[in-house]
């Protein structure tokens, strides 16, 4: 391609609206403009990339068994209402109505169309498992797009959905999934993480997500320093074998703590640490009133209090819920003779605590030498903290760090939520009518591409990976005034190209500077200047990646290209 025939806006300055070098050099380097908040067009070199990765996914998704259909972005509001989804979804579901005033939701998701589809079409027991994928549109109208295309409102997602017959076929299909999708971010050369998302239970079963590791992702994932073990930081369970002191057990004692309301505040007035400290939290789960206890220097993780309850809903109790429940403020409280009728949780290491500190449940009192199997009882001990960075990891290898990710892909088993609610059967080798059981999977096409951007880039621009770039060579005549150098230029264009390389051609009539501080931009894997040794037949090569530049004769050219770039 001629960059005189085609459409490549560089900009020298940074866009001030974009926060993140993936936005700031999509922007620059001409990939990408923005025509409203959170909706981009792609400009050719921007397609080109999308394109390359919506391929890679294409080919895996074939190669695990999935077939590839497209289905439309307007949703019939009929289908939502029947989910329960067209209630349950607020204002990021995108809706309008047709001339007849007819509505419908603009596609977020497609668990309801695709459902209808294979409802309408399967029958039997022998046409199941099945996979069914896309490449297409996605709308949710975010409440804060941001970081341009890492957040969007209109974007390319690769959804595929699986059916069942049992749930060994979609653990089967799901193990199928997670490999394909290892395979797509090793082939786009991501530095990713398969992140346990589930209810916390170790080697989760019903959902991973798959984290690139990078400083501006909006998630933050607990790894092992050691092993393959990851998980979302909300689920990771937390396997510690705790140590108990072996100092003497003393008598419980209350002490006057005026005004020390924090953890920190009384371990400091007590000259305690906060790891020898009980913090007593008040929670309302669903309709019932509990009390819960963590390690001082510990985190209460509400998601493991609603996964210990199945509960809907867990908030903090307000202060006044505490004083109606309890009769004594929030910052006093505490676990001992607190009234039977109140339930007791405590995280798995308070168990371990030796003449402890603890709330006296009165105004500006606490008691000292509190130790838990002597001064209250707790219903269950259980795992209820935030994981920590040095933790112990829970597969036992190494120890817990913590790095913030962005999620590019999320697997799940989504069981009989979807055929229940549209009814989607079929009949069992018994001839009776069965629920399909199904999984579903995503990955953010046009996010992996600005991922793609925050793990290859430079202070001079994007570094494409040779997987993904949008052309494999640029050309670039010094002086396209002077034939013998654009003599050259052009014909090495057309032999490169029948040689099987893309290529990009910078014919423009502008000065070197300009030439090779946009190659730089744009990012492509190698650069091809034809100077003042074009009459000896000389150019210049120079790697993006690394900036190795080498002079070499036009005859060596190919074959140094063909054992350096990957096709
Ligand atoms: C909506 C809106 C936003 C949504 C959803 C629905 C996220 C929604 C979860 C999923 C699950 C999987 C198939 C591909 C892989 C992910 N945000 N999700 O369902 F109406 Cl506005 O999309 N769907």
């Amino acid at each position: 391609m001629k960059q005189s025939m085609t459409l490549i806006p560089t900009l020298r300055e940074v866009p001030a609206d974009a926060e993140v070098k993936s936005h700031q050099l999509l922007i620059r380097a001409g990939y990408i403009r923005q025509n409203t908040s959170g909706i981009y067009s792609f400009l050719p070199l921007g397609k080109k990339v999308l394109k390359k990765v919506e391929d890679i996914v294409r080919e895996e998704m074939d190669n695990a068994g999935a077939a590839e259909l497209l289905m439309p972005a307007m949703q019939a509001a009929e289908l939502w209402q029947e989910s329960g989804r067209w209630y349950s979804y607020g204002p990021e579901l995108m809706r309008l109505k047709d001339r007849h005033n007819r509505e419908f939701a603009l596609g977020a998701t497609h668990e309801e169309v695709i459902t209808t589809i294979v409802r309408d079409e399967i029958k039997s027991y022998k046409k199941l498992p099945l996979t069914l994928y896309q490449i297409q549109t996605k709308f949710r109208d975010e409440k804060r797009p941001r970081f341009g295309l890492l957040r969007g409102r209109e974007f390319l997602m690769k959804d595929a959905y699986s059916f069942h017959a049992s749930q060994e076929s979609l653990d089967e299909v799901y193990n199928i999934m997670f490999t394909a999708y290892s395979n797509i971010f090793t082939r786009l050369g991501l530095d990713f993480r398969a992140v346990i998302a589930d209810s916390g239970a170790m080697g989760g079963k019903d959902t991973h997500e798959f984290m690139v590791l990078s400083e501006i992702g909006e998630d933050t994932v607990a790894y092992s320093t050691k092993s393959g073990f990851a998980a979302n930081v909300e689920m990771a369970p937390v396997m510690a074998n705790y140590e108990r002191k072996t100092e003497q057990i003393k008598d419980l004692e209350k002490i006057a703590t005026p005004n020390q309301k924090t953890i920190e505040e009384v371990a400091d007035f007590l000259d305690v640490s906060s790891s020898d400290c009980i913090k007593t939290l008040g929670f309302k789960v669903d309709d019932k009133f509990v009390v819960v206890l963590v390690r001082g220097d510990h985190e209460i993780n509400d998601i493991k209090i609603k996964n210990l309850y199945q509960a809907s809903v867990v908030d903090l109790a307000s202060p006044q819920e505490v004083k109606e429940q309890l009769g004594c403020p929030i910052g006093s409280l505490g676990p001992i003779n607190l009234p039977t009728s109140v339930e007791i949780v405590a995280d798995a290491a308070v168990e371990y605590i030796v003449n402890g500190v603890a709330g006296a449940n009165e105004e500006g009192f606490h008691y000292k030498n509190v130790n838990p199997s002597r001064d209250f009882n707790i219903s269950q001990y259980c795992d209820l903290r935030f994981i920590k960075e040095g933790d112990m990891s829970p597969d036992g290898e190494g120890v817990i760090q913590f790095a913030k990710g962005i999620e590019v892909g999320h697997i799940f088993k989504l069981g009989k939520r979807y055929s229940e609610a549209m009814g989607a059967t079929y009949l069992d080798e018994n001839g009776r009518a069965q629920h399909m059981i199904m999984g579903c999977y995503g990955i953010g096409v046009s996010r992996v591409m600005a991922a793609i951007v925050e793990q290859f880039h430079d202070d001079n621009g994007i570094v494409w990976p040779d997987a993904v770039t949008p052309y494999q060579v640029h050309v670039i005549p010094v002086n396209a005034k002077n034939d013998v150098q654009a003599g050259l230029a052009e014909k090495l264009y057309g032999e490169l190209k029948d040689a099987g390389f893309s290529v990009l051609y910078d014919d423009r009539q502008e000065r070197p500077g300009v030439k090779f501080a946009d190659s730089d931009l744009i990012g492509l894997p190698v650069r091809i200047t034809v100077g003042k040794k074009a009459e000896e037949n000389v150019v210049e090569l120079k790697w993006r990646k690394t900036g190795d530049m080498e002079e070499i004769s036009v005859e060596q050219l190919i074959q140094t290209l063909r054992r350096n770039i990957v096709q």
